[in-house]
């Protein structure tokens, strides 16, 4: 794991970062991402405490916002497995559609101690009704509510989280996130579920080669916005914050406290002498490291899984070559976090639900090329990213015209664009077919035909951490063939040449998953510990698998 760090961390080293996460997954780590939340429009909101689960084996005391009564219902529809605790970090994602009202109703079962609390909704123009007056907007006091109404007037991702003594509710993780799904998609985009009659500008037809593997539709739209270039193939949302563990034990403490004074009451009456708290929020030295919640390597087990009752998102990409997938990347906590998705750069289409066109012509985007993410605390963004391995100057799933194998022998056709999109079935759907056979190294070994640009160290000599699958190819066959075949392999079950697979190579099965996978992690490395221990905190991997692997992201 080290060594993929370093390798990842350097400027210079692309192909070295690239070679370090060439990988299979073990099919147990194969958890579902998607961008999960409750539908509504009308959503009844529970501030409580409860404690998550932190990789150290630490329980932190925690508030949150969750549902007091079950939700109208979860999405994507695939989500089968969906639940709703009276508390979670972060607050249920409130999914609805643009020109909705949109009502909240927020009941206060916070400890008595800690006093009224509310929810902003930033760029959305809100009434609030019924509950105490506070210094931002109406808030609800110990056992009481508040409702807040807003039309979702534009679609995009937002940032909610408490309008009060924000310095202290925040940090103890009192904010979630709005998606406000478009209320028209462009007809380029398609129909949600249509594998039919697609235009082959979206981005070749992705839906046809889902439809071709037999994946489910994990969307919750088409597209991210009315606008043609908003269009997308699948969707994550990752929220990040962090936490500071001794604002959370002093908070403790003194919730504690007041009880204790109450006694025999369960807790304190609200306005009672000793009845409150007084936290203080400096000096900020956060501890973890969170998006969704969770710490790695937590983020990567499924949504909704029964040991996070509290954090029920994770954060798990996973996509085929050639997909565009939006990333909705909402800053929380107090910190700013400079996320990077190896592998590409993210085309920012929109900041707090404000798409960005160009100024001259309205149907071109106009938002940046982002190295990272960088999230400010509120701020949220959607950005495509995409992998198709175009720039990587080998043939990535280890073509080989001389092969006995057929899988080895498939054709790239160019589209328009250079990519091989003619035929949705195939296995090197979306190939950058200038690279079509066109081998990586001068020497290599296993059934890799000669000549290429580069020669990989021994695969047993380098230490490539957990993910690497001992072969920089990608798709079943070519991980096999490239660690090499028993002499006495069946043929065409494998190539031409017999050796013996490098040592290490083969701790991953490539008969179930062979793609790569690209750290994605945030760039202040002090972020990526977990209580100051590495590899943690804020990072993930990104999954590229063929489209031979089929992607489920129902739970
Ligand atoms: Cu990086």
């Amino acid at each position: 794991m080290n060594s993929l760090i370093m390798a990842t961390a350097s400027s210079k080293g692309r192909l070295l970062s690239l070679l370090a996460t060439a990988a299979t997954l073990l099919s147990a780590t194969a958890a579902k991402a998607a961008a999960p939340g409750i539908t509504g429009p009308t959503f009844n909101l529970n501030a409580t405490d409860a404690y998550i689960t932190q990789p150290d084996g630490q329980m932190v005391y925690s508030w949150g916002y969750g549902c007091s009564s079950a939700p109208t219902g979860f999405a994507p529809a695939l989500n089968a497995a969906g639940f709703c605790s009276t508390m979670q970090i972060p607050g249920p994602t409130l999914i609805v559609t643009q020109g909705q009202t949109v009502t909240v109703t927020l009941t206060n079962n916070l400890p008595a101690a800690a006093g009224n609390t509310s929810i902003l909704f930033p760029g959305f123009t809100a009434t609030a009704t019924g509950g105490v007056n506070g210094l931002l907007t109406k808030e609800a006091a110990p056992g009481g509510t508040v409702t807040y109404s807003f039309v979702a007037t534009t679609p995009g991702t937002r940032a909610y989280y408490s309008g009060t003594q924000a310095d202290l509710q925040v940090e103890m993780g009192l904010y979630g996130a709005v998606i406000v799904l478009p209320s028209s998609v462009p007809a380029v985009c398609g129909t949600l579920g249509s594998t039919t009659g697609l235009p082959t500008t979206n981005p070749g037809g992705n839906a046809k080669a889902r439809a071709a593997a037999g994946e489910g539709e994990f969307r919750l739209a088409t597209a991210a916005y009315s606008h043609p270039q908003a269009c997308y193939d699948r969707e994550y949302i990752f929220q990040f914050s962090e936490m500071d563990p001794n604002i959370h034990a002093q908070a403790l403490a003194q919730v504690n406290a007041a009880k204790a004074l109450a006694q025999p009451a369960k807790d304190c009456t609200p306005g009672a002498a000793g009845c409150s708290l007084n936290v203080p929020t400096e000096p900020y030295r956060p501890a973890y490291f969170m998006i969704n919640g969770r710490s790695m390597p937590d983020d990567m087990d499924p949504n909704y899984a029964p040991q996070y009752l509290h954090q029920p998102y994770n954060g798990n990409p996973h996509m085929h070559p050639g997909e565009l997938t939006l990333l909705r990347i909402v800053g929380q906590g107090r910190w700013q976090h400079p996320f990077h998705e190896h592998g590409n750069h993210v085309r920012v289409l929109a900041r707090d639900g404000n798409l960005i066109l160009s100024q001259t012509d309205s149907t071109k985007l106009a938002g940046p090329l982002l190295f990272t993410t960088t999230t400010t605390p509120g701020m949220a963004m959607d950005g495509i990213f995409y992998f198709t391995g175009k720039g990587l100057n080998w043939d990535m799933y280890a073509h080989n015209p001389a092969s006995n194998d057929g899988q080895a022998k498939l054709t790239c056709t160019p589209d328009a664009n250079g990519y091989n999109t003619a035929v949705p079935g195939v296995l090197n759907y979306f190939e950058w077919c200038q690279d079509h056979n066109k081998p990586l190294e001068v020497a290599p070994f296993g059934d890799v035909g000669g000549g290429g640009p580069a020669t990989l160290p021994d695969p047993a000599l380098f230490a490539n951490g957990a993910w690497y699958g001992g072969s920089p190819y990608m798709g079943p066959n070519a991980t096999t063939r490239a660690t090499g075949c028993s002499a006495g392999s069946a043929a065409g079950s494998c190539g031409t040449t017999g050796t013996t697979s490098p040592s290490g190579t083969i701790a991953n099965s490539p008969s179930t998953e062979a793609g790569y996978a690209f750290m994605w992690h945030s760039h202040n490395e002090r972020e990526i510990t977990t209580n100051n221990v590495f590899p943690g905190g804020m990072l993930m991997m990104m999954l590229v698998d063929s489209r031979e692997f089929v992607i489920d992201e129902s739970n």
